[in-house]
């Protein structure tokens, strides 16, 4: 383990060669009263976690950190920290890697000329008090050098994209750089800014794609996103509002 000074204030690092979860560390520090700014990153995870569970394939080499935030909002407001940080990987990403056209698919991964190089997991836990979060632990996963080997959606990794062998401390001094912007205007300002940036950025945003539920899978227009970075489809039967779930994009 160790600390590092290169990260903006209120940010503080604190390393691993080698963890299970980097969001499971961050969530353990939080429940002992670590403060918001704590960001928890490793070398390597042996049980790095995508959503629902998933297993995020961790070798040296990529980018594994998660931030501790604890910001006074609505817990359903939170969400909406996922896709800063899936913006700010992106603005990142960008400055390290000219070269490589970066896009965000809803609601938080990055990709790199069309494949998946980078992941969100956002979670978060209640006090008693209230509808305000005690803390939120935004984990990021970022494929610098080496690609997952088999994954449902295609992935790849910044190198592979052509773009140069970048550190992972130099991206995330670079994504913490642009998250804390970012997280600064969102007090200040909201969600609209964020949500623009997103967008910009979207792929499929007014195309049919196809959106996997749990025990679903539905196809219609992604219209837009709403106030809580929910997917708003648009199909025959009407509006349908999408919290959680993935999307796939449909063959023209
Ligand atoms: C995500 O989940 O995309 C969120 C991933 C978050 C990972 C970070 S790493 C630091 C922090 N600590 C953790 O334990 N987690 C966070 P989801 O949308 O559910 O995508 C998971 C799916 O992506 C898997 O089921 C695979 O199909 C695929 N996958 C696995 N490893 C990958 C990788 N390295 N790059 C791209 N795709 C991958």
């Amino acid at each position: 383990m160790s600390g590092d000074a290169e990260l903006p204030a209120p940010f503080h690092l604190i390393g691993y060669r080698t963890i299970g979860s980097t969001n499971d560390e961050a969530k353990r520090l939080a429940r002992i009263g670590a403060p918001h700014g704590v960001v928890v990153s490793a070398t390597r995870q042996t049980s790095g976690r995508g959503r629902r569970g998933r297993r995020w394939e961790s070798p040296p080499g990529n980018l594994y950190a998660s931030l501790l935030l604890r910001p006074h909002c609505r817990a359903a407001a939170a969400a909406q920290l996922g896709f800063a940080a899936a913006v700010a990987i992106a603005e990142a990403a960008t400055k390290l890697a000219p070269g490589v056209e970066l896009r965000c698919k809803w609601p938080n991964d990055v990709l790199a000329g069309g494949k998946k190089v980078a992941g969100v997991l956002l979670e978060s836990e209640m006090t008693g008090a209230g509808d305000v979060p005690a803390f939120v632990v935004i984990g990021c996963g970022v494929n610098l050098a080496v690609p997952p080997t088999f994954t449902p959606y295609p992935a790849t990794s910044l190198a592979q994209e052509g773009a140069p062998i970048v550190a992972p401390s130099l991206l995330l001094a670079a994504f913490v750089r642009q998250f804390g912007e970012r997280y600064r205007i969102w007090q200040e300002q909201g969600f609209g800014p964020i949500r623009e940036a997103w967008l910009a950025r979207a792929v499929g945003l007014g195309q049919e794609v196809e959106v996997r539920l749990e025990r679903d899978t539905l196809r219609g227009c992604f219209i837009d996103l709403d106030e809580d970075g929910a997917l708003l489809l648009g199909g025959a039967a009407g509006r349908r509002r999408i919290a959680a779930g993935d999307v796939f994009p449909v063959a023209a």
